[in-house]
């Protein structure tokens, strides 16, 4: 027991909120996850994600070996307090491991906080700003036809923004742009496939694919699009530049950012919105990108980014240099990732838009939970806490399954980014 006791509060005393269990699930109905359980001593529970794709089983045992025992007997509604213990506490700072471990734990005790006042996340961030969060499919094609057909599926779904990618001529296989209706992500096998990039043809191809949807769907449409951290600063200005004429709602990952000012040299040329962060875990690695405003949308959600407690400072900060959220939201984040990112995106008062790629039925039915898909927009409930549940029996027939996404070679070998 440590110096934390004896405090009552509105939801409880903290003799009920006494961490008695975390319990680390991996599992993988349909694609690998990990989750966080932690459960008080009164028997409510939260539920965090922590999944790291391909090095998932890093951050497993981060937390079962690191992070569990030093949450047993702790107050869980020290939610800041566990966060900085956390994060200096363990010296070494930030790290997609490290960090989607805190997430992990600071979701799963917002979670807990919520179920023991009886409110929903958003309520306890500071309530609705809107009705619903604005989200952006994923449409694709081996070829620009295929792709603008998959747009045009998607509009009649209903959703209001589509991210269109498609394949490149003479590129046999690239990450993301398959043939419309397979799976886009296609993590088949347990050490990762490898492809082979061709950036002229791809930069190429792009501005055609975008002339294109604007003449079959009109500009009504929000279209976006993800380069995948594969061009250099100078060819993603010109890439930017050559997209002018579609009005992307945003050009995503443009190039990588690990050398922040990169991305200055787009901004010298283009107006195109930019979007980028999804591989950054701390505010740190989009510190310069903000402040000198040369980012629209910060796409780092909540498990990379050490959860609720650390990313609403990082949309604090964005929202005063007036960059907006476009949470990452693919299918290796888990549901619980995407019900308390939905809850996060009801409530940020600079919220942008959502990624929303569908998870297949098999993790849905895993993972329950109470969040709509709505005239282009999702819905959260007013569950109490994030709204999502996982099914441990069902979980527990689906063992982990190491697997891979394909990485990315150029035509003479050398290994590039994908
Ligand atoms: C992609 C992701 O959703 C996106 O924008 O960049 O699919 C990304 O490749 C994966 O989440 C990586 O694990
Ligand atoms: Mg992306």
């Amino acid at each position: 027991m440590n110096a934390q006791t004896r405090e009552t509060s509105h939801y409880g005393s903290n003799n009920d909120r006494r961490i008695v269990d975390a319990k680390v699930i991996v599992a993988c109905p349909g694609r690998n996850f990990v989750t966080l359980k932690i459960t008080t001593r009164s028997g409510v529970y939260g539920l965090g994600d922590a999944t790291l794709n391909g090095r998932e089983l890093a951050v497993a045992a981060y937390l079962q070996e690191h992070v569990v025992p030093n949450l047993i007997g702790r107050d869980a509604g020290r939610i800041e307090d566990l966060w900085q213990f956390l994060y200096r506490g363990a010296y070494w700072r930030r790290g997609p491991v490290t960090m989607s471990a805190i997430a992990a734990v600071d979701v799963a005790l917002w979670d807990i906080l919520g179920k023991m006042s009886g409110l929903p996340l958003y309520q306890l961030l500071g309530g609705r700003s809107r009705e619903g969060a604005l989200v952006y499919a994923h449409a694709h094609g081996s070829d620009i036809a295929e792709a603008s057909d998959d747009v045009g599926r998607h509009i009649e779904q209903g959703f209001l923004a589509v991210r269109a990618q498609c394949g490149v001529p003479g590129v046999k296989k690239a990450y993301g742009a398959v043939a419309a209706g397979k799976a886009y992500e296609p993590a088949e096998s347990e050490l990762p496939a490898e492809t082979v990039w061709n950036t002229p043809r791809y930069l190429d191809v792009v501005p055609k694919l975008f002339e294109r949807l604007r003449k079959d769907h009109g500009d009504d449409v929000e279209l976006l699009h993800d380069v995948h951290h594969r061009l250099s600063p100078i060819e993603a200005a010109r890439l930017a530049r050559s997209v002018e004429p579609y009005r992307l709602f945003w050009l995503e990952d443009a190039t990588p950012a690990e050398n922040q000012k990169s991305f200055e040299l787009i901004r010298q040329h283009s107006v195109t919105a930019l979007a980028v962060g999804e591989v950054f875990n701390s505010i740190w690695d989009c510190k310069h990108l903000i402040e000198n405003q040369l980012i629209d949308y910060i796409r780092t959600t909540l498990v990379h980014g050490g959860g609720i407690t650390h990313i609403r400072r990082l949309a604090d900060f964005a929202a005063l240099h007036q960059v907006r959220t476009g949470f990452h939201g693919a299918t290796d984040l888990s549901p619980v990732t995407m019900g308390a990112a939905l809850h996060f995106d009801t409530w940020a008062p600079n919220f942008g838009i959502q990624e929303y790629m569908l998870h297949v039925e098999l993790t849905n039915e895993v993972f329950p939970h109470d969040y709509v898909f709505r005239d282009g927009r999702l819905h959260v409930g007013d569950t109490p806490g994030h709204g999502v549940d996982i099914d441990e029996k069902l979980a527990a027939k689906y063992p982990y399954s190491p697997k891979q996404l394909p990485i990315a070679r150029l035509e003479d070998g050398a290994m590039w980014d994908w």
